[in-house]
């Protein structure tokens, strides 16, 4: 069975952490319900929700991705890049604890889980404003007796790795080759976003539907020309925030 642990908002989002985009009012009941239809989304496509206990305090809180990285085998908790963020690990932990075995990025390696894109065993960590070489050393060193290849990729002009790319299809990444060099990712088939929307590229696959911001019309067109089933979810308050549709979710075998 597959776990969507997810956080709810905080009534403090509105103070949250922002790099690349300018501060907007968020409106919270809308962002709450979004949130709500994300979860219920995720519920559809055949995951079980575990709500995490609320962080009323930590305006980024329902960032959940940010915290960890859980694979098969352990769970890595992030030591997350922004100061801000540190204190949301602690929940996490406790509640991965009862399904893996744990490791924890230690100072002053920084290390969000937004930056980590596994794709099979590989995995690309972005090399971001977040995420440093301190880290992904450790994450190297953690995953190594489980066979995984680790590979550091520099981000320029976005957040996260996971906001330039992520995977739509077993062997497709949707991409912004803008913020990212798209020669990294190998003999993958990319697929770029629309140019009119570089904010594009985070989508969430679940078995073979990917969950897809409704902002970006262009590029969805561009997924479902190439086969891809889309699900399709408001997040316009999630998104003054900085998140997209990967942030909100851990997601895992049990
Ligand atoms: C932050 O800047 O940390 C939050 N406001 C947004 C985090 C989004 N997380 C993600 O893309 N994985």
């Amino acid at each position: 069975m597959l776990i969507a642990m997810t956080r709810g908002v905080s009534p403090d989002m509105g103070r949250c952490e922002l790099t690349h985009l300018a501060r907007e009012v968020i409106d919270l009941d809308l962002a709450r319900a979004q949130h709500r239809q994300y979860e219920a989304c995720l519920a559809a496509l055949g995951c079980e929700i575990r709500r995490l206990p609320p962080e009323p305090a930590l305006p980024d809180s329902v960032f959940v991705e940010d915290t960890a990285l859980v694979l098969d085998e352990l769970a890595l908790i992030a030591r997350p890049g922004a100061a801000s963020r540190r204190p949301e690990t602690q929940s996490v932990a406790e509640a991965l604890k009862p399904y893996r075995s744990l490791a924890t990025i230690q100072a002053p390696g920084t290390l969000d889980g937004g930056d980590v894109l596994r794709i099979g065993r590989a995995l690309y960590v972005g090399l971001s404003s977040r995420s440093d070489p301190a880290g992904l050393e450790q994450l190297r060193a953690a995953v190594a007796p489980w066979g995984y290849t680790v590979r550091g990729v520099p981000v320029d002009g976005c957040l996260h790795l996971k906001s330039a790319v992520t995977q739509v299809a077993e062997d497709t990444l949707l991409i912004n080759p803008a913020w990212v060099d798209s020669s990294a990712f190998g003999n993958l088939n990319l697929l770029e976003v629309d140019p009119s929307e570089p904010l594009a590229a985070n989508a969430l696959l679940i078995d073979t539907t990917v969950l897809f911001p409704a902002a970006y019309p262009s590029t969805r067109r561009r997924l479902e020309e190439q086969g891809i089933s889309v699900k399709v979810v408001e997040v316009s308050e999630l998104a003054k925030a900085e998140g997209g549709v990967t942030c909100c979710s851990l997601i895992f075998n049990e």
